[in-house]
Order: structure tokens, then sequence, then C-alpha cells
């Protein structure tokens, strides 16, 4: 399935955009669990602009570049509604280099493992840090009020929180593992 799609149309659902801002887009948030390079966004826009999904005017930015605004057409609002609404099957792709040589580990001598198992640790230990940082952060934009359904805010407050349980849990689990190698 191309996801990608829909990861464009959900950003132009929340506010028209050039393909610029598009791909800035993903080197945010949405860019820590949904990658794509400018290599895949500039085909996919003229793929969905192809099809109906979205459109765009040509605005003049600055001087005189000219600029694609895209957005959704009544087509591609349907299609992201039909997409949000499917009930998808559970994603066993998620593809875990690390677990993979996890599940090799016996071929491994105990020190490399251990060095392998150390080496994760901190790393995800560090990627902890910065999901806590930004929870932090956009608590703070939220100022006394709590994010509810309805703030901008909310879905990327559930992806964070999310990371932040996982990373946690890996962390447990990293320990655990590293004090079995003992
Ligand atoms: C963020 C949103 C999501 C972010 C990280 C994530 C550090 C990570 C998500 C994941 O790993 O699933 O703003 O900033």
């Amino acid at each position: 399935m191309r996801v990608l799609k829909y990861a464009i149309l959900g950003l132009l659902e929340q506010e028209k955009q050039t393909g610029y801002d598009i791909a800035a887009a993903f080197k945010g948030a949405l860019g820590q669990f949904w990658s794509a390079k400018h290599s895949q966004i500039y085909p996919e826009l003229k793929k969905l602009v192809a099809e109906g999904l979205i459109e765009y005017e040509t605005v003049i930015q600055g001087e005189k570049l000219e600029k694609k605004l895209y957005s959704l057409t009544v087509s591609g609002e349907a299609e992201l509604k039909e997409w949000m609404q499917r009930l998808e099957a559970l994603d066993v792709s998620h593809k875990d280099e690390f677990m993979l040589k996890t599940f090799f580990i016996s071929s491994m001598e105990k020190e490399e493992a251990k060095e392998l198992f150390t080496n994760q640790l901190n790393s995800r230990k560090r990627k902890l840090d910065g999901l806590m940082r930004t929870l932090a952060e956009l608590e703070a934009e939220c100022g006394s009020k709590h994010i509810h359904f309805s703030s901008p805010d909310f879905g990327h407050y559930l992806v964070l929180t999310r990371a932040i349980e996982r990373e946690k849990g890996y962390l447990q689990w990293l320990e655990r593992s590293l004090q079995f190698m003992d």
C-alpha cells in the first residue's frame, strides 16, 4: 500500500502547503515515525495530482519564485477519510535490525553480545531523553490547559506518549537481558 499517499493527504487536510512545506514536515515530528525522502515526495505529489486527489494553484513567493500550493480535492478528502476509518490488520512488518541480530545472538561471544546490548541501551536512553524533552515542550506550549481530543496537538501527543512507553519497555527488556547474560 502507498502509505506515503495518505501521509501527504493528511498533511494537506491540516492546511494547504507547498512541496517544500511537505518535505519539511517529514523532517519534523512526522519524520520521526514515518520517513520519506524528497525523491519519493515529489513524484508522489505528481501522482496524486494526476489521480485528482490533490490540486494546486501557482503562487509567487518572494520576488518572482513560482511555487505550487497544494490542497486536497473533494475526492482526496474522501480517500483520506476512507483510509482513516479503515480497520487494518495488525502490522507484522516492523523491521527491527536489532531484533534480527538478537534472534541470531547465539552465534556471538558473550562479551560481544553484551557490547551490542549495552550500545543499544545507550542509544535508546538518548532516544527516550529526546522524546521526554519533546513531550515537555508540547505540554509547556499548552500552558495550564490539558491536552484533549480537540487540541491541535492531540495526535502528536498520542504518538509521543506511545513512543515513550515503548522505549521505557524496551529499556527494561535490554537491562533484564543484560543481567541474564551475566
Ligand atoms: C516527535 C514525535 C514522534 C518526536 C519523536 C517521535 C523527538 C517518535 C516516535 C516514535 O519513535 O514512534 O515529535 O520527537
